[in-house]
């Protein structure tokens, strides 16, 4: 359950040059220029596009980044989608449902920047739908009252834009492209969370504490969406060799508290760590420890809602199953009148 399907399998080389032994040396000489040339692109912090030779282990990291990152987008949509029922208002209802439709929407230009890599999205929802595939683990706990809907849009959001404005400059052209677009309104949704929030704090006293019990649950959740700290990344190096990954995931996490801490104090809330505290020798806030154990318990399948949100997900797909059949008898359609016509 929840392993990784298109990890690179143990010992393939990151760099063609390695499989010297099986190769002619006429076949040899054109794989080390292509090496080269990929290798030229990449010191020069230049794009390489679909059609470009590539390293088979830079494509197979790639189908796994891009691939999790669809799939927790449209994982995404479920803890807040539970809400559009209840929003509160007509204004907080449209605004919910343009959001979780916007991260349907970043799913799909995901995918089709993961499709460019030769991986088609049957594949890639296949690999989610039967727990192949990762998502992001902070998509595996509850959304229990309307705060909920606020701390994601302020948190999650707020943790996914710290995470995905580096990726707007990652080596592989698609994907990087894709970011610009998704960055855009991943900024309208941690906008409109704060703002819900802020409401919500100058209400009464039952919707201040809802609001901070949501920070309570959240906090250290969205800590470790970044991933484990440094010296347990085992995709960073390569990662960040290969111009995919720009910033480290613990320079991103503390970014991110460094960015969160002024704003918690300007809506009024508690951030829940009794060891946050401003280190002027770094120049950054200290913070408390991040349970690991809890974020791979949860990454690994055991999370509150993991077999839930998976299930959520296949249905929606089953049920969506007669659109894309309808889709398909109509280009099959289309495609034969074009050939009578042409006939
Ligand atoms: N959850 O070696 P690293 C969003 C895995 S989108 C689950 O450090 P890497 C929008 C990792 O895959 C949120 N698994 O890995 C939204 C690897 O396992 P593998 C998603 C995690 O790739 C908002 C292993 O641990 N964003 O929120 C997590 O260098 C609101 C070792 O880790 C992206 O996907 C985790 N949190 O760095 C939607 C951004 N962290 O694959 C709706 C793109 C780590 O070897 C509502 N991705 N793992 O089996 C990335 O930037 C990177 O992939 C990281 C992980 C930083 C997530």
């Amino acid at each position: 359950m929840y392993t990784q399907s298109f990890n690179v399998p143990d010992g393939q080389a990151a760099d063609t040059r390695e499989f010297k032994s099986v190769l002619s040396a006429h076949d040899q000489e054109v794989l080390n220029a292509a090496q080269s040339r990929f290798d030229a692109v990449i010191d020069a912090d230049g794009k390489i596009e679909p059609k470009d030779w590539m390293p088979e282990a830079y494509r197979k990291t790639l189908v796994r980044q891009i691939s999790q990152h669809a799939h927790s987008e449209i994982v995404g949509m479920l803890p807040e989608g539970n809400w559009i029922s209840r929003a509160p208002s007509l204004k907080r209802k449209a605004i919910l449902i343009a959001k979780v439709q916007d991260e349907g929407g970043h799913g799909l230009y995901l995918y089709s920047a993961a499709e460019t890599l030769g991986t088609s999205r049957d594949q890639l929802l296949d690999a989610l739908h039967t727990g192949r595939a990762k998502y992001s683990s902070i998509f595996n706990y509850p959304t229990l009252t309307w705060a909920d809907v606020g701390v994601i849009g302020w948190l999650v959001d707020g943790a996914a834009i710290m995470n995905q404005i580096p990726l707007c400059r990652c080596s592989y052209g698609p994907y990087a492209r894709a970011m610009v677009r998704i960055c855009k309104e991943e900024s309208f949704h941690q906008r409109q969370g704060f703002e819900s929030l802020m409401v919500m704090m100058q209400g009464n006293a039952e919707q201040q504490s809802m609001v901070q019990d949501a920070v309570n649950r959240w906090w250290w959740k969205c800590l470790a969406m970044f991933g484990p700290p440094d010296a347990d990344s085992t995709n960073s190096t390569q990662g960040m060799r290969w111009g995919i990954k720009r910033v480290s995931n613990d320079d991103l996490r503390q970014k991110f508290v460094d960015a969160t801490v002024p704003q918690a104090k300007v809506l009024g809330v508690t951030l829940p760590d009794p060891d946050l505290i401003w280190n002027e020798a770094r120049g950054h806030h200290d913070y408390g420890q991040i349970d690991w154990d809890e974020f791979w318990a949860t990454v690994n399948g055991n999370g509150p809602c993991n077999k839930e949100r998976l299930a959520t997900r296949v249905k929606a797909h089953e049920d969506g199953q007669w659109v894309r059949d309808a889709a398909m008898a109509y280009a099959r359609k289309q495609q034969s009148r074009q050939q009578a016509e042409a006939a």
